[in-house]
Order: structure tokens, then C-alpha cells, then sequence
């Protein structure tokens, strides 16, 4: 379901029914847990979902609805149901699609909490295999016969490792294999995985979506099916929802995403370049540099190269080392705000994640991890080339 419009005017507009809300041109926040029945007739069908309407905003709200349809429209996707959080999103999507028993082919290299709720999924019947993910070969090695799903996340938090999405939506639909993809680094601004095959996707709305450091949420897009029975089962029984306001400030930060990723995209691309000709730096991850391994790959599947760029300088020293002489970045986890924040994955994102894991992962010890805000990219690059004079 590809959309037609472009995207900035998809993004002020995506998810809008100005009729539905008086005319109000920003969505309303229904701060209200419980909703009024007609009659004791529509209040059964509505609540056991046979009908339309609203009943309790664990189930749903007008105010997450027009987000929900925002989201759907952005990815290009049928449905979406909005979560209290990427992982609350990441794990409501694997247990709608996984039971004891099932098989998951996910990739080393992805974001840690997500490692670590698949290594819980292992405590709870489900069966686990990690790959090197830039390979599609290795998802189809890894099929078993109770295979159900195939996870993706590309770019991958911190390496910038891709997925080829087609190749592995085509093994994956030959197979009957269910796909699932975590856009939160590439947004649908730059990326809209459905539409080269993928069956779902995945956000933490922490980041790009919301876009401001300000809210917790998360996403998942796909078809209706696979929606309403998240919502129904997982999400009525888990209740790992967002507020109203959470969604009213994702809903806003929507409206400006595409002119936040224009500048994201274009600030990195100008820091990239920089990092990569500084003599402190022994190695940078940016798909946006010809000297990206998948950079052919990235051309082919995304239409901006997105705000992360992940940078080696040493050890464990010198990535703290230059973490704590920055003065424009801030030193902080979380990523996709309109300032720039800059940390030292071993020692924080990725500090959970095995040492083995790490390093087969790609996640060296002096990797640092920069999210690159919207300032002025001369500004950002002064302020690193600094801390970079501190590095020894
Ligand atoms: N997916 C990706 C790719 C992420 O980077 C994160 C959070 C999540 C999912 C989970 O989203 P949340 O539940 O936090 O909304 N990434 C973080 C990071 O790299 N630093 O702090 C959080």
C-alpha cells in the first residue's frame, strides 16, 4: 500500500479526520480511562469488539487512534497499535506471533534490551538463532522446521549493520516465515521496510517519532490481523499502553519528522565525512560513506542514510576520553532528539550485552555512538574535533 503523497505533506496530515474532532486542527487528548456505553446491547458488542467504539483506554483511545493511523500511513502499512515503549512494542509483536515451542532467527547485532528479551524469551519455550544479519544466506541457513518468525533490525543500534530487507522478506515469504523489522533508526522517512516485503515493523517512539527527549513510546505496523490480535490479547492482558499525551506529543513530533530527518540526515552525512578524515578516528559506521560495506545496499533500500553514526578511537580509555570532553553533544543514552547526544556504547547502551556477543556483534570497545541533533553541523564538528584534541 504505497503512498501517493509526498512525504512532508503525509507527515502534517497522516492520521488527520478534522470532522471526527470538531474541526480541532490539533488532535484533541481524551484524558479519559472509561467511555459511556449507548446501551447495554452496543456496550457487549463493543467491548468484545464486534462493533466500533471506545470503552477502556487499555484497549484503545480517539487520541492513540489517530496516531495509530498516522504511524500505518507513514510506514505504509494496513494497521498499527501504539505501546508505552519500543520494547513494550517489541515484545507485544514477538508474543503475538511466537509460543513456547516456536523458533526466532534474529540478527548479533542488534539494540542490547532487545538481546535481552530475546535471551528471556529462551526462559519462557522459544527457541533463538543469532546471525551475522548483513548476510540473508544466514537467515536461510538458520530455518528450522518450527521457524516462525525472522527479526530485522537495520540499521542495527550501534554497528549500522543492514539487513537486506528484500532478500530476507523473499526467503522469509518462500518459507512462510513471518517478518518483523525495527525501523526506529532509519524512520519511515528514509525507509518503509513493507513495502520491499516486510510483514511488520517495530518503532521505539522515543526517538525520531517523538523526536524531542520528551516521551516513551512505542509501535507496531502491520496488517490488521496481526494488529487487533496483539491488541486483543497481548495488549488487553499485558496493558503496556501508552497515555494520551504520550500520544498527543508523538502525533506532534510527526508533523515536523520530515523536516527534523532532512537536517538529521544531512548533519551526519557532513559529520561522517569529518570523522572520517580525522587522524584520532581509526574507523567510522555510516551507510551514508562509500566506505560502508553495504553502502550499495543502503542506496538501494533507504532514501536518506538517517542521523547515527557509530566511531572508533581506541579502547575503553579513549572512548571515555572523548565522551567527557564534549561540550556542545550531551553524554546521554536514547538517540533521535533534535540535540546531538553522543555516548560510549561498552560502557552504557551495550554494557549488558556479553563480551562475546559484543565483540562477534561488532561493537568494539572504543565505539562511540553519536546522534546527530539538528544544530549547525559546523558547530557539532568544532565540538568533536575538540574533544578529539583531548583524546591520548
Ligand atoms: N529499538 C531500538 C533500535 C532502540 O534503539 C531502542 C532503545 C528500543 C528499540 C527500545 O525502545 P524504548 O523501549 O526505549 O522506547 N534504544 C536506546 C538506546 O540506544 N539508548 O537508550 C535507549
Amino acid at each position: 500500500m504505497k503512498n501517493s503523497k509526498s512525504f512532508h505533506s503525509l507527515a502534517v496530515h497522516a492520521g488527520g479526520n478534522l470532522s471526527k474532532h470538531q474541526g480541532a486542527i490539533s488532535t484533541p487528548i481524551f484524558n479519559a480511562s472509561t467511555f459511556a456505553f449507548p446501551d447495554a446491547e452496543k456496550g457487549s458488542a463493543i467491548h468484545e469488539g464486534e462493533i466500533p467504539g471506545y470503552f477502556y483506554s487499555r484497549i484503545n483511545n480517539p487520541t492513540q487512534e489517530v496516531l495509530e493511523s498516522a504511524m500505518a500511513e507513514l510506514e505504509s502499512g494496513e494497521a498499527a497499535i501504539a505501546f508505552s515503549s519500543g520494547m513494550a512494542a517489541i515484545s507485544g509483536a514477538l508474543l503475538t506471533y511466537l509460543k513456547p515451542g516456536d523458533h526466532l532467527v534474529a540478527p548479533e547485532s542488534i539494540y542490547a534490551s532487545t538481546s535481552g528479551l530475546l535471551e528471556y524469551l529462551t526462559s519462557l519455550g522459544m527457541e533463538v538463532t543469532l546471525v551475522d544479519a548483513t548476510n540473508s544466506e544466514n537467515y536461510k541457513q538458520a530455518i528450522q522446521d518450527n521457524t516462525k518468525v525472522f527479526y530485522l533490525e537495520s540499521p542495527a543500534n550501534p554497528t549500522l549493520k543492514l539487513c537486506d530487507i528484500r532478500g530476507v522478506s523473499s526467503i522469509a515469504n518462500k518459507a512462510r516465515i513471518n517478518t518483523l523489522l525495527d525501523n526506529t533508526f532509519a524512520t519511515p522517512y528514509n525507509q518503509t521496510p513493507i513495502e520491499f516485503g516486510v510483514d511488520a515493523v517495530v518503532h521505539s517512539m522515543t526517538k525520531y517519532i517523538g523526536g524531542h527527549a520528551d516521551i516513551l513510546g512505542g509501535v507496531l505496523i502491520g496488517s490488521k490481523g496481526l494488529v487487533e490480535k496483539c491488541r486483543w490479547s497481548i495488549n488487553k492482558l499485558f496493558g503496556g499502553v501508552p497515555s494520551p499525551l504520550t500520544c498527543w506529543l508523538a502525533l506532534r513530533g510527526i508533523k515536523t519528522l520530515a523536516l527534523r530527518m532532512e537536517k538529521h540526515n544531512s548533519n551526519a552525512l557532513a559529520i561522517a565525512e569529518f570523522l572520517e578524515s580525522h587522524p584520532k578516528v581509526k574507523k567510522v559506521h555510516y551507510p551514508g560513506l562509500t566506505s560502508h560495506p553495504q553502502h550499495e545496499l543502503a542506496k538501494k533500500q533507504m532514501r536518506g542514510f538517517g542521523g547515527m553514526i557509530a566511531f572508533e578511537v581506541g579502547g575503553v580509555r579513549e572512548g571515555r576520553q572523548l565522551v567527557n570532553n564534549v561540550k556542545l553533544c550531551t553524554l546521554a543514552v536514547s538517540l533521535g532528539d533534535v540535540s546531538t547526544l553522543i555516548q560510549h556504547s561498552a560502557s552504557m547502551t551495550h554494557a549488558s550485552v556479553p563480551k562475546e556477543l559484543r565483540t562477534r556483534a561488532g561493537i568494539t570497545d572504543g565505539l562511540i555512538r553519536l546522534s546527530v541533533g539538528i544544530e549547525d553541523a559546523d558547530d557539532i564538528i568544532e565540538d568533536l574535533d575538540r574533544a578529539l584534541s583531548k583524546v591520548h
